[in-house]
């Protein structure tokens, strides 16, 4: 059967990299004729958990798109392979959200749900984050809220999620989880697992009244974390925001909320002329008040300048260990005055590692 060669040869390759790393954990001979055997009667085999730790951890270490991995050893991992059934995997999710908040210190986490058996296929989540707000497409054809959700959101209404009597720019979607055997289920989020920052800018005192906001936490919840032939659709893992993700992305792209135009008529800026810059200054303003309002209300964030700076240091550190990092400069480099940042200047190994997360299409709808 090539699957459970492929599976075989994806364990021995693991295995062999978790005891280099690990010379503590013993001598891998015996480990890897268990796993062998393992794979020959059930087709997988069931990770210890110092090796789920450590293959969530080089996961992280080995994903080219993030610029945040000068600290992949810290990663907490929660393992709660053992449930599998949908109440169980939104309760779990909702407490991996206050812990990962941890009253704005935020602790990097992944929590680990049942994995992909021959036996039985594993739970999912559909949402792309644990928190994502609602796009409502309006009669006029315009969007409240953030429309690169408008089709999931009518989706989850069909499907019988009641939004809030007055919609609004903010409300948060339930969580969709599936089972083979419960199919999908919806759940809404407490209150108290969702933490949100009100926008205000150091200056510009009207900007609070545009009412933004922002959850604190980014828990990435639909990507499939794949550990040595072993794959954990179910797997949500959380660091903190670099203020542009949300600042020039979420807030500035013209299919998201879309504030540029508006900040740049409030700052009273002449729009008809491109050359006067107006998108790039409207978009340092936003960003600026993105880092002053999560500093403010004490909730972890980064800025560009430092994270690329860090990610440099962290290429040091991977070279003098004698690894190659991987990295796609296209996803590294920020999606603002991208070349003030040292991240821009130069080339990144690219061929990719396991373990690692890979974009699950299967898992969003
Ligand atoms: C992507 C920063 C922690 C795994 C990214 C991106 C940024 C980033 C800026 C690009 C996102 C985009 O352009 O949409 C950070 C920071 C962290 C952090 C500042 C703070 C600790 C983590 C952790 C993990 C992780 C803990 C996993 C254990 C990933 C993955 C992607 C990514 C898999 C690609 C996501 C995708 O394909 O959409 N990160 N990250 N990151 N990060 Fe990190
Ligand atoms: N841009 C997305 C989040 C992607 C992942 N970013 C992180 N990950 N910082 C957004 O919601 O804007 N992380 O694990 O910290």
């Amino acid at each position: 059967n090539p699957d459970v060669e492929l599976v075989r040869a994806a364990a021995k390759e693991f295995l062999e990299l978790f005891h280099a790393e690990n010379p503590q954990a013993g001598w891998m001979g015996p480990r890897i004729a268990a796993v062998m055997r393992e794979i020959d009667l059930t087709g997988t085999y069931w990770h210890t958990s110092e090796e789920l730790t450590f293959g969530a951890r080089v996961a992280w270490r080995n994903n080219e798109r993030c610029i945040g991995r000068l600290y992949w050893h810290s990663l907490q991992v929660r393992d709660l392979r053992t449930v599998a059934d949908a109440g169980g995997i939104a309760a779990h999710c909702f407490d991996h959200l206050r812990s990962a908040h941890n009253g704005g210190k935020i602790r990097p986490m992944i929590t680990i749900f049942a994995p992909e058996t021959p036996a039985r296929p594993a739970p999912r989540i559909w949402n792309e984050q644990l928190i994502r707000y609602a796009g409502y497409e309006q009669t006029d054809g315009r969007v409240l809220g953030d429309p690169r959700y408008r089709t999931f959101t009518s989706e989850l209404i069909q499907r019988g999620w009641r939004p809030p009597e007055h919609p609004g720019a903010f409300d948060v979607l339930p969580l969709v989880v599936e089972t083979v055997e419960e199919g999908p289920q919806l759940f809404q989020l407490p209150g108290q697992s969702v933490h949100e920052v009100p926008l205000e800018h150091p200056e510009l005192s009207w900007f609070a009244d545009l009412g933004m906001r922002w959850h604190a936490v980014p828990v990435i919840s639909n990507n499939r974390l794949v550990i040595g032939g072993v794959s954990y659709p179910a797997a949500p893992f959380n660091g903190w925001y670099m203020g542009t993700e949300i600042g020039a992305r979420n807030f500035g792209d013209s299919e998201r909320y879309d504030l540029v135009p508006e900040v740049a008529e409030r700052m009273g800026l002449d729009t008809t002329d491109e050359a006067t810059l107006w998108r790039d200054r409207a978009l340092v303003e936003i960003n600026r008040a993105v880092l002053h309002s999560f500093q403010s209300n004490g909730v972890s964030i980064t800025d560009h300048h430092t994270e690329s700076r860090r990610f440099l240091i962290h290429l040091e550190r991977e070279e003098r260990a004698g690894r190659s990092c991987p990295a796609d400069w296209t996803w590294i480099v920020p999606p603002m005055s991208g070349s003030q940042t040292p991240v821009f200047h130069r080339h990144y190994d690219a061929e990719t590692q396991v373990p690692n997360f890979f974009s699950d299409p299967d898992a969003t709808r």
